[in-house]
């Protein structure tokens, strides 16, 4: 009977085209010979998650061959039922992220100031997972939006978690946790049209913005170019709050973390980031990923800034104010140890997407400050947890759970995975000699800290200078940068429909550097400049940091970038290969672009297989490009919009661009006016020297800048 059920499958199978091998690795009978499942090899039994082996996977269980489904049919009953549960809410904010495994090893011991293990014990090496995040985006929006990314990192100390859940930008919109849900609204889609999606650029976004004169420091930094990496290798992470060191004596000293890439800072252009954003959603995720498979394992230095009270006292800012730095000219950075990520998950929903980081998860020998913002975070994101992961005991996923031992007297709860033993689960008791028990000696102690004063809802005086940073921030770039951001806030205040919005921003700039509001005003066509609103504090003029460029901070390397060359029939092999040994040499990745995926027939009739299809391979996916044809594929090309846009992308994008002599037809047909960038490839030394850097005094001949 069953036997010919089968066949009876086997009939309509050629018109439903599905099959799979059976659990012994043999194909059903009825599946069909054209399908290519592995065979042999030693697979597992598929079953249910009651253990059943199931004999079927292609046919659920019908009344007759073309007749009703039954409901007796278990095994369709549990499969779609789990896939009907199979997500959780998403997070509220950073919803979109990646995270990667590795390890975090100190070098220098700071055993002056802290007991925490993991920054005394030099040459230890401690395990993380870190994760990497847009902010206002769902989890399936793009990577490159111009947005804030997260930097946020779980160290699985010999102490216990300690997560470190910071930003790629050292301050932050609002000095109050009581903001944090009307900043988000605002940021996020509009709620009566559900767009736009994972933008600032809205009314609602700048509305709000422009009636909170405290954000203006961290608008200039989400105006520059920090908000459209061009890989999440090349951030930096901050933790942005003071917190403490606190040392066996008690001592406690305050402290500022940072990371600092390997590879340097490096952004892109915005109409790169947008254009990227339609090629390649998933942009920076591939890259990480592909780097690590590699073997290119990204890594960051770990620094501190340390300071004590009474250092702090004489700062012309209160540390405590979330929107506001340390400058690193006025506590610098000692470099402490290094973070290299190593491990792609193996599977993102089980550890990425249920990775739950909280602030508030800190080990003995690190403190909070009273740094409001952070304050209000401590509560969040356990509360936040409880929400996505649906249960207390999230702490025993895998991704979550300590790696030390640990051991306490909380029971029960859904998806309990434990099954404790014994008949003791309180404290103290007498009957158990093996409960565990509170280590005064080496226990979690907070800072000693005495707290006086009124209790009220009051906003300290000291946090009341709002645009003296902001300031600081916009002299310390370089032109360029300065033209990013005036452009930006020209692009972002464009989109905003409301005229009034657009002035109060621009009265607010008007505090930040008059000549900035000024080429604001200009780009949207304002008459006059508003009047500035009234400033709680004096404007001060704090002395420039050329730690906050990016330009200042892009290293003069190939290394973790790409190079991109397009090729053709006719294209010349031996040109291709030399191009390709000096960028590998200078340690770039190289793709080979070519019209069709098999790859060209070389001028001496070998095959040169592609790494990508042209029209899928856009110039936005590399650092530099090359365009080696011969005569006849240039002038095919000539003819084909994706390989003129290859052109006149990269060179809109200050990119370097190396040329053969059929490549040279091509760069006619695009018009472009060759300059320092553009280089002959017989000169691959030339070439490779170009595309260390982007081509900045370019610019102005391929944009109106603000
Ligand atoms: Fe978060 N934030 N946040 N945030 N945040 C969350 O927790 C929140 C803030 C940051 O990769 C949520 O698990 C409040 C500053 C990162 O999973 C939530 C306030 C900084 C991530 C939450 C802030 C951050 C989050 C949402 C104002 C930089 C992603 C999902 C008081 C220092 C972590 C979740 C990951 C995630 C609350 C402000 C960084 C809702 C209330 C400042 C990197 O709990």
């Amino acid at each position: 009977m069953a036997k010919e059920k089968k066949a009876g499958n086997a009939a309509e199978k050629r018109i439903e085209g599905k099959g799979s091998s059976g659990s012994n690795g043999e194909v059903h009978a009825g599946n069909g010979d054209e399908l290519h499942q592995v065979s042999g090899g030693s697979h597992a039994m598929l079953t249910t998650n009651q253990g059943i082996p199931i004999s079927d996977n292609q046919n659920s269980l019908r009344a007759n061959t073309r007749g009703p489904t039954l409901l007796e049919d278990f095994v369709l009953r549990e499969k779609i039922t789990h896939f009907d549960h199979e997500r959780i809410p998403e997070r509220i904010v950073h919803a979109r992220g990646t995270a990667v495994h590795g390890y975090f090893e100190l070098t220098d011991s700071l055993a002056q100031y802290t007991t925490a293990k993991l920054l005394t014990e030099v040459g230890e090496k401690t395990p993380v997972f870190t994760r990497f995040s847009t902010v206002a985006g769902g989890a399936g929006s793009v990577d490159t939006p111009r947005d804030v990314r997260g930097f946020a990192v779980k160290f699985y100390t010999k102490e216990g978690n300690w997560d470190l859940v910071g930003n790629n930008i050292p301050v932050f919109f609002i000095q109050d946790a009581i903001k944090f849900p009307d900043l988000v609204h605002a940021v996020k889609m509009e709620p009566d049209r559900g767009f736009p999606q994972s933008a600032t650029a809205h009314d609602t976004f700048w509305d709000f913005i422009s009636l909170m004169p405290e954000s203006m420091h961290m608008v200039m930094w989400i105006m520059s170019d920090r908000t459209i990496p061009r890989s999440l290798r090349m951030i930096e992470g901050f933790g942005v709050h003071s917190f403490r060191l606190i040392n066996d004596a008690g001592e406690s000293t305050f402290v500022k973390f940072h990371w600092r890439p390997k590879l340097g800072l490096q952004s892109t252009i915005w109409d790169e980031a947008v254009k990227i954003a339609g090629a390649d959603p998933d942009f920076h995720r591939r890259d990480l990923f592909e780097a690590i498979e590699k073997g290119n394992f990204p890594e960051w230095e770990f620094a501190v800034q340390l300071f004590t009270q009474e250092q702090s006292e004489k700062f012309p800012f209160d540390h405590l104010d979330a929107t506001k730095l340390i400058p690193e000219e006025l506590v610098p950075l000692k470099v402490i140890g290094r973070m290299v990520l190593d491990r792609w998950p193996d599977n993102f929903f089980a550890e990425t997407e249920q990775a739950a980081y909280c602030p508030a998860n800190i080990v003995p020998g690190i403190d909070f400050s009273n740094d409001p913002l952070l304050q209000g975070r401590l509560f969040s994101y356990l509360d936040t947890q409880l929400l996505r992961l649906g249960s207390p005991n999230f702490n025993q996923i895998p991704v979550n759970a300590p790696k030390c031992p640990f051991a306490n007297l909380q029971r029960d709860g859904k998806m309990q995975m434990m099954q404790p033993k014994g008949r003791v689960n309180y404290e103290p008791n007498s009957l158990s000699q093996d409960a565990p028990r509170e280590t005064p000696a080496i226990g979690f102690r907070s800072a000693g800290v005495t707290e006086n004063g009124e209790k009220g809802r009051i906003r300290a005086e000291s946090f009341a200078d709002h645009y003296s940073q902001a300031r600081q921030f916009y002299r310390s770039q370089t032109s360029h940068e300065q033209a990013h951001i005036a452009s930006a806030l020209v692009f972002e205040l464009s989109k905003v429909a409301h005229a009034h919005v657009r002035e109060a921003m621009v009265a607010h700039l008007r505090h930040i550097e008059e000549d900035l509001a000024q080429r604001v005003a200009d780009g949207l066509a304002l008459d006059t400049l508003p009047n500035a609103p009234a400033a709680a504090a004096p404007v001060q003029d704090m002395a420039p940091s050329p730690a906050l460029q990016i330009i200042g901070k892009m290293k003069n390397t190939l290394e973790g970038r790409a190079i991109g060359i397009l090729i053709a029939d006719g294209s010349d092999g031996a040109v291709i290969a030399k191009l390709q040994k000096a960028a590998t040499d200078a340690g770039a990745k190289v793709k080979i672009v070519a019209p069709k995926v098999g790859g060209a027939k070389l001028a001496d009739g070998s095959m040169l297989e592609a790494d990508g299809q042209l029209a899928g391979t856009p110039s936005v996916m590399f650092d530099a490009i090359a365009v080696i044809l011969s005569a006849e594929g240039a002038t095919l090309l000539a003819g084909e919009s994706a390989a003129i846009e290859f052109v006149q992308n990269a060179f809109g994008h200050l990119k370097a661009i190396a040329f053969d002599e059929g490549g040279q037809v091509l760069l006619q047909k695009t018009n472009i006016e060759k300059d320092r960038g553009v280089v002959d490839a017989g000169d691959p030394a030339g070439f490779i020297a170009a595309a260390r850097t982007r081509q900045w005094e370019r610019e102005p001949s391929v944009r109106m800048l603000a």
